[in-house]
């Protein structure tokens, strides 16, 4: 720099560089996230106007106490029999995940992502939204579709990328696509899923239907454009679309301070686009279900779109190819203050004496051996490197109604060269 760009009496400019609290080796204390209590957030009504509850973006809606007392205006009082669903649904996910995670590290699958700790998000909303809802998910929303009904084995099937894939080996495993149960094609380039969910919705009510979208992101996907371009639309045209924000702390490797949590909250994102805002424990699956139940009757009632931020923690790697150790201290995941939502709502039920040890026990069980019965079945179909994937032919076919010439062409050599190296044309190898 030279001398005359630079005025004396100035201090040289300089930039804020985010660094995460604790690295690998650090004692871990949390102290300083606010935990509010159960009845500090209000409830407005979900016809008032969204500069009317500002506070709702900043604060932490909260329904379950973390002694297991369920309380304050969120609370939606559901019966024993809707909350030992939630609680199965959560219980399934997090088997499934176990499981798949377990088949990858076997060689089974190239690739796995587990929703660990974050299992309330997925389950809360999916018991909230109608079943025809449309969900737009990122790749961390698997709890949607298991809560759905969706089969095991077709959700394994794509995981292997075998015969019985319905994607036919088209997508990376797990990012499933599921028409049948309201759940939208997940893409790996972050957050195009936002945009889609406002036209979507934009389209829903262009029809003059009924059903709204719900979309998923996690926190560092806020930092993407196609976010803001969606918040946009949504708030000009009161798209009937809810906003998820999961605040799992992490994006890979990078903490939430370089999407911009130093700064404000995500759900405060809300607040710069005029549309409603809410912060919420996202391991408090009744949080997350009361918090999207309000902002699916205000989507239905052409109030407008709704950004929920799930304050929650991603308790283990990013992906299968990822190692945390090597970028956060291994003491985060037990002293996050929120606390694990499967024990959280357990703990609600056996309070209220609907649930108790020996029932769970039994439950995991079940569920453990139906998800490895699954897994037997799925696995008839291959797994990674046995063979029996789709037939190579398949690659060109899907995209265009009448395959054009450069395609036919492409195909065409392909045979040849498979030919030549005396592979079967056609052939499953
Ligand atoms: C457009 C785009 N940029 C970067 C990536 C690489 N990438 C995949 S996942 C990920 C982290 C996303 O973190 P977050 O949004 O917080 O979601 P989480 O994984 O925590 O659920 C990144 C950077 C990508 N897939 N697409
Ligand atoms: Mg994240």
């Amino acid at each position: 720099m030279s001398d005359a760009s630079r005025r004396s009496n100035l201090p040289p400019l300089a930039l804020h560089v985010p660094e995460p609290k604790f690295r690998p080796g650090d004692a871990v204390d949390f102290a300083d996230v606010t935990v509010p209590p159960v009845d500090a957030a209000r409830r407005p009504d979900t016809s008032e106007r969204a500069d009317a509850f500002h506070d709702l973006a900043f604060g932490l809606v909260r329904v379950l106490d973390m002694d297991g007392t369920a309380g304050g205006q969120w609370n939606p009082r559901l019966s024993p029999d809707a909350m030992r669903r939630m609680l199965r649904n959560m219980a399934l996910t997090r088997a499934f995940d176990e499981r798949m995670f377990r088949a990858q590290r076997q060689g089974k699958t190239s690739f796995y992502m587990k929703s660990l700790g974050e299992e309330a998000v997925s389950i809360g909303a999916a018991a909230a939204l109608a079943d025809d809802d449309m969900c737009f998910p990122s790749y961390r929303q698997q709890g949607i579709l298991l809560s759905r009904g969706c089969n095991l084995v077709d959700m394994m099937n794509q995981i292997y990328s075998n015969r019985g894939d319905k994607l036919m080996g088209r997508q990376l495993p797990i990012m499933y696509s599921e028409k049948d149960f309201g759940f939208f094609s997940i893409s790996g380039n972050l957050t195009t899923q936002y945009p889609q969910a406002v036209g979507w919705a934009m389209a829903s009510a262009a029809k003059g239907d009924t059903r709204i979208a719900a979309t998923w992101c996690g926190e560092g996907s806020t930092a993407e454009g196609d976010f803001h371009s969606a918040c946009t639309f949504a708030s000009v045209y009161r798209a009937p679309v809810i906003f998820n924000v999961v605040n799992n702390q992490w994006a890979i490797s990078s903490f939430s301070g370089f999407a911009g949590a130093e700064a404000t909250t995500f759900a405060a994102r809300a607040v710069g686009y005029g549309i409603a805002g809410l912060r919420i424990d996202g391991n408090d699956a009744l949080a997350v279900y009361a918090a999207t139940k309000w902002a699916a009757e205000r989507a239905r009632t052409n109030q407008g779109p709704t950004l929920i931020e799930h304050f929650t923690y991603r308790a283990e790697g990013h992906s299968t190819s990822d190692d945390p150790t090597q970028y956060r201290s291994a003491g985060e995941p037990n002293a996050w203050p929120l606390g694990d939502p499967i024990v959280r709502l357990r703990d609600h039920l056996i309070g209220l004496g609907e649930w108790d040890e020996a029932r769970h026990a039994a439950m995991d069980k079940e569920l453990s051996d139906q998800v490895k019965a699954a897994q037997k079945e799925a696995e008839k179909n291959g797994i990674l490197g046995h063979g029996m994937h789709q037939p190579f032919d398949t690659m060109f076919e899907g995209v265009f109604e009448e395959m054009p010439p450069h395609l036919r062409e492409q195909q065409a050599q392909m045979r040849a060269e498979r030919a030549s190296a005396g592979v079967t044309v056609g052939g499953n190898l």
